[in-house]
């Protein structure tokens, strides 16, 4: 018809033909969901397992980062030309399996209670620890590697190697004299060190772990400063001169008989906050601003390596 209205055979015709274009598009659309959704599953399936960022371990209630594997250059980039970095050259690319670490130093909370479940003897002084903390949020203070190990064999978990705490420390800052970068005026944003200054308010004390911002992308708090931390290292000065390139665990022995420490503590000026920055007691020592945090293996599943439980000294 020209010009007229539409017959009602026509009106029927297209209505017709509109509900079925109508089903085609609904069709369309349902088939490109399902494709999508197909393709999205088959995309999870072949993705390699991955674990979480963040747990919390069972034993002591503790949070855990995950660093995930890969490589890093460790060592003083700066070639500081004092002389007392010297042990930290040469800089060095080492690969380190992933790990989980413990976000925050070992608390006296859970110090205690690493004491309470384990029966194991404290030979410190409890008076003297009593003097740098008000709460079971403090870091565990006045103790030595000895002491330190026994708690993680009871957590059933491990003292980092002095590799795996620079790698944590660094994050994904490469080169960086700091663990937040190069600029000093931001040392009181993360770490309570000498005096008090800006948000560091603690003038010759330790502060409650993660009182200050995390360190770095792994959500670390007090990596550098608060207390200082063992590593489970035997150390060596010229140790990076000839290291493993995967996973070094420290050298056999020390000359010294002693191990690592790291991150400089509320005692230091702000020099041993440098994140390369290496030195050592022996391990039975027992000093105000000794002490550490553990990390665990993951397993080749790619999940939190269950460790058997923990070590017990004594029945209670
Ligand atoms: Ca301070
Ligand atoms: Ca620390």
């Amino acid at each position: 018809m020209e010009g007229g209205v539409p017959e009602a055979s026509t009106l029927w015709l297209q209505e017709r033909l509109g509900s079925m274009m109508r089903k085609f598009s609904w069709m369309l659309m349902v088939l490109l969901v399902l494709v999508g959704c197909s393709e999205e599953i088959t995309a999870v399936v072949e993705t390699e397992p991955s674990p979480p960022n963040k747990i919390t371990w069972e034993k002591d209630g503790k949070d855990m980062a995950l660093i995930p594997a890969g490589a890093f250059e460790m060592g003083d980039s700066k070639k500081e030309p004092d002389g007392l970095m010297e042990n930290a050259w040469p800089v060095h690319t080492v690969e380190l399996d992933a790990f989980y670490m413990d976000t925050t130093e070992v608390t006296v909370g859970q110090f205690r209670q690493f004491l309470a479940e384990s029966g194991y003897e404290y030979d410190g002084n409890w008076n003297h620890v009593a003097r740098y903390f008000s709460s079971d949020e403090y870091p565990m203070v006045y103790v030595s590697w000895n002491e330190a190990t026994a708690y993680a064999e009871w957590a059933g978990k491990r003292l980092p190697t002095e590799a795996e705490w620079e790698k944590a420390a660094r994050s994904k800052l490469k080169g960086q004299r700091y663990v937040w970068g190069d600029d000093l005026q931001f040392a009181n944003h993360h770490a309570n060190f000498n005096g008090k200054q800006g948000k560091d308010k603690w003038d010759e004390i330790t502060a409650p772990v993660g009182s200050l911002f995390a360190n770095n992308g792994y959500g670390l708090y007090d990596m550098v400063g608060n207390v200082c931390e063992w590593c489970a290292d035997s150390y060596q000065k010229d140790y990076y001169l000839d290291s493993p390139y995967k996973n070094p665990k420290g050298p056999d022995s020390s000359t010294k008989g002693v191990r690592v420490l790291r991150g400089g503590s509320w005692l230091n000026c702000a020099y041993y906050l440098r994140v390369a920055y290496r030195y050592y007691f022996p391990p039975n020592n027992r000093l105000v601003d000794n002490r550490f945090r553990c990390v665990i293996d993951v397993d080749t599943d790619g999940n939190p390596e269950l460790v058997p439980a923990g070590k017990i000294w004594k029945e209670n």
